[in-house]
């Protein structure tokens, strides 16, 4: 017998896969097509446990559907643009294209050396300018249609890194990148009008909600943040004019005692009252210093202006403070001191009414004798008409009430942003416009593009676009009237080359335009995409957002990218993620080198269900190599048996024929539900039970080698490479890859079964093999399955029937 050499067959396969372009996906096929993608990696350099994870579990994935006959797209590429490369480049002296590029290379090689079912024809490298240049096409697209804009904005900037940074990439007020403070900085910013799709990116969640984690769907949600509310106004006291506050509580109303207003609001200096100017002025530049941190001290001061509370005709102060946002709701808030916790604490600070005006029982009618807000349910007091009346009720009730004399209308407001996609960055995609003294902003004309990265650029970390710093780049002609121009110098956010390069794979090299809208058509949606929890919120968020754009320009028809998502959990050793900081990681090269893909592949898979953490285990790799050394010698041994149809007549056939049956169900089933771990328990069952069998008869020859076929189908997906070399020593001059995900017979997989004989008139025409206890029109059902019974009944008037349980059934006929 020969010893089992990862090594050696591995290569070998690889190598056969390769040559015969065998998971080349087909546009158009007839088959029903299933389109598996996994996150596609940064290339750092190497590939971690973290990658072999997510693309083991889409690997499984896509060979089963192989197996299932799907014409299957799997795809894999890399998101290449970005930081760290300028960072390499600052501390190793090399370009980033260059360490991008030899990353690429190096990885290409890992991934193919754990045997991963993708097609290479249809690599993506977003640095590469036949993607970005794509990218800047969308771009265009975006601004002639209105979804883009340049705004003057408080941005979020990161000192240590020198970029801007997207809300969602600011944690705690710190860098999500760097774990620094985070200062907010005024700049000339671009800007998606991802907001404009907030309600759709909340109810087309209607359309995913099967397929996706309800974790992810809720963070989502909550990113979102959208309120239900209504916009008030409050007559300015002594002018003809108004300010509109947004408020969830308009039950509240008749309780407001002072108004709040943004320290960057722009009215405020036009509001304040000749005594207050100095005073309004040094808050408000005490306010721009200091970045906008709720845990903050609450400060504010009078504005010297009076504010008319619509409800109740009385005059309210109007304060300035450091906790209302500008970018929320109108930026000015209505304080209900007794009810709202931060006002309350504002106006005990400062000395201002409260007054109560939801009341239940035991809670006391004197706001002085308030120690908190009250902020539960309750009924109205001293709210006019509504006292008496619940406050849920009254939230709506006085917003009709007020609608009517136009003074307040129901609205909605939401905790996204517009999405902030300027980056001062040299390793991006370059923001295609041109800003001409005659024409002002100016897109770059479509046969233009791509606008390419230069090459040679200083990349010194210090602040600033290095791109500024490059004339020949900067400088250009406008591409409307010609006029010497200069191009925009920040880069694209490395998440929108995330959010659409799914859509890239169905036709990668396709030159005429974004991609194809009919391959686009065919492949999408995604049918199954597997990645990591972190990206919940920014990646997945951006890609539902980009691909309802794409659609509303009219390249694609998806809707919604996803239609199921699986998060795989972290890869943990000694209690704590896999990291380079923490001096706990595991080498895949290490482990391939020494065992083999198919046993890290196999103990990936084995040592936890894919949404679980995983613990690492030196044992349990071992345990995985001892396993398919198991399955190595026992296909050996049988390796020259022949699968021929038998009858199943004996205890031992029915045995194994049970064992067959019930395996093939609990796996499929288990693929089915992507339970990888507990179909690799089945067939290390199976495997025991075929080595304690041991074949004796011809008949238990013929049906021992068709459970060898079975496990090697079955195991495939999970260890190809071992499952390829065993099809091969079996006999077969296939691929295993492709053959057909085995069936099982449900009355096979029960037990206890009987022979029932089958009679047509009197006379056995057959014997069946059925579950004990069956019933009679079940039997009948069986019976008409027989071809052999059929010939006897088939165009015959049943009479009737006569039915022995578990023995026999007569069929009278004429
Ligand atoms: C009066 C009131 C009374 C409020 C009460 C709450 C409780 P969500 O739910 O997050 O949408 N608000 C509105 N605009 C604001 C801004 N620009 N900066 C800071 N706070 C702002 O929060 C809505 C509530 O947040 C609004 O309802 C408003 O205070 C405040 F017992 O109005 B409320
Ligand atoms: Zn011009």
């Amino acid at each position: 017998m020969k010893k089992y050499n990862p090594a050696e067959i591995e290569t070998k396969w690889q190598k056969i896969w390769e040559e015969k372009g065998a998971f080349k996906a087909k546009d158009f096929d007839k088959k029903p097509k299933f389109y598996q993608l996994e996150m596609f990696p940064y290339p750092s350099g190497r590939i971690h446990m973290g990658h072999v994870r997510n693309y083991s579990i889409g690997d499984a994935i896509a060979r089963y559907k192989f197996a299932q006959g799907y014409n299957v797209l799997h795809p894999m590429g890399f998101d290449a643009f970005g930081m760290p490369a300028e960072n390499a480049a600052i501390n190793n002296k090399t370009h980033p294209a260059k360490w991008t590029y030899s990353n690429i290379d190096y990885m290409i090689k890992e991934l193919k050396r754990l045997g991963f079912s993708y097609d290479w024809d249809r690599l993506v490298i977003t640095c590469d300018e036949n993607y970005y240049k794509w990218e800047q096409k969308i771009f265009i697209e975006m601004l002639k249609k209105g979804m883009v804009y340049r705004a003057k904005s408080t941005v979020n900037y990161c000192p240590t890194c020198k970029t801007v940074l997207a809300n969602e990439q600011v944690e705690d007020g710190k860098c999500w990148r760097c774990g620094d403070e985070v200062i907010q900085k005024e700049m000339d910013e671009w800007f998606l009008k991802i907001t404009d799709y907030a309600d759709q990116l909340l109810d087309d969640m209607e359309l995913i909600k099967d397929g996706w984690p309800e974790k992810v769907l809720i963070q989502q949600k909550n990113w979102i943040g959208k309120s239900k509310g209504a916009f008030v106004k409050f007559k300015i006291k002594g002018r003809d004019e108004y300010l509109e506050v947004f408020t969830t509580r308009p039950d509240t109303l008749f309780g407001v005692t002072f108004v709040s207003i943004a320290p960057n609001h722009p009215k405020l200096m036009d509001l304040v009252s000749d005594e207050q100017v100095s005073v309004v002025e040094a808050f408000v530049e005490e306010f721009k210093k200091v970045d906008r941190d709720f845990s903050k001290e609450k400060e504010g001061v009078f504005t010297g202006a009076y504010l008319i509370n619509p409800a109740t005709g009385e005059e309210v102060p109007l304060y300035a403070a450091n906790f209302v946002l500008m970018d929320y709701g109108t930026g000015v808030v209505m304080a209900v001191p007794a009810h709202d916790q931060r006002d309350f604490e504002f106006a005990t600070k400062y000395g201002l009414k409260k007054k109560i005006v939801i009341t239940t029982d035991g809670l006391t009618n004197n706001p002085d004798e308030l120690d908190k807000a009250y902020t539960e349910v309750g009924v109205l007091v001293n709210s006019g008409q509504f006292d008496g009346m619940d406050n849920e009720k009254a939230k709506w009730e006085i917003v009709k009430w007020l609608e009517d004399k136009g003074l307040a209308r129901v609205g909605y407001q939401y905790r996204l942003r517009d999405w902030n996609v300027s980056r001062q960055r040299y390793w991006g995609a370059p923001i295609p416009v041109v800003y001409c003294p005659n024409c002002g902003i100016v897109p770059e004309k479509e046969e233009n593009l791509p606008v390419r990265l230069p090459e040679n650029v200083e990349i010194t970390g210090e602040g600033g676009s290095p791109l500024a710093k490059v004339d020949e780049f900067v400088n250009t002609k406008c591409p409307v009237c010609g006029a010497d121009a200069k191009r925009e110098t920040d880069t694209f956010d490395t998440f929108v080359e995330s959010s659409w390069y799914f859509l890239r794979y169905c036709s990668p090299k396709y030159d005429k335009a974004i991609f194809d809208k009919q391959r686009a058509d065919y492949w999408m949606d995604v049918d199954q995409y597997v990645g990591g929890i972190e990206h919940a919120v920014m990646h997945l968020l951006y890609a539902r957002y980009f691909t309802k754009v794409l659609r509303d320009l009219g390249y694609a028809n998806s809707t919604e990218p996803f239609k199921r998502l699986l998060t795989q959990g972290m890869v943990i050793k000694d209690g704590a993620k896999m990291s380079k900081s923490k001096g706990n990681v595991v080498d895949p090269d290490d482990i391939i080198n020494q065992y083999g893909a198919d046993t890290a592949r196999l103990f990936i898979l084995f040592a936890a269900p894919p949404e679980k953490d995983l613990e690492w285990s030196d044992e349990g790799v071992e345990g995985a190599y001892r396993f398919l050394n198991r399955v190595w010698r026992l296909v050996y041994e049988y390796k020259d048996l022949k699968v021929i149809d038998i009858d199943i007549n004996t205890d031992r056939l029915k045995e194994l024929n049970y064992m067959i049956h019930s395996t093939i169900k609990k796996i499929t089933q288990d693929f089915e539900n992507y339970h990888f771990n507990t179909a690799i328990a089945a067939s290390m069952e199976f495997v025991n039970f075929l080595y304690d069998f041991k074949p004796k008869t011809e008949d238990e020859n013929a049906l021992f080698a068709k459970a060898i076929e079975v496990l090697l189908i079955m195991l495939n997906p999970i260890v190809p490479h071992i499952a390829e070399e065993l099809w091969q020593l079996t006999g077969h001059e296939t691929l295993i890859a492709f053959e057909p995900w085995p069936e099982y017979d449900e009355s096979a997989t029960v037990k206890d079964t009987v022979t029932i004989a089958i009679t047509v008139n009197g006379k056995l025409r057959d014997t069946l093999s059925l579950p004990r206890g069956i019933a009679e029109d079940e039997v009948f059902n069986k019976a008409k399955e027989s071809e052999k019974i059929r010939r006897h009944i088939d165009g015959k008037t049943i009479i009737k029937k006569i039915f022995v349980k578990d023995k026999l059934l007569n069929i009278v006929v004429k």
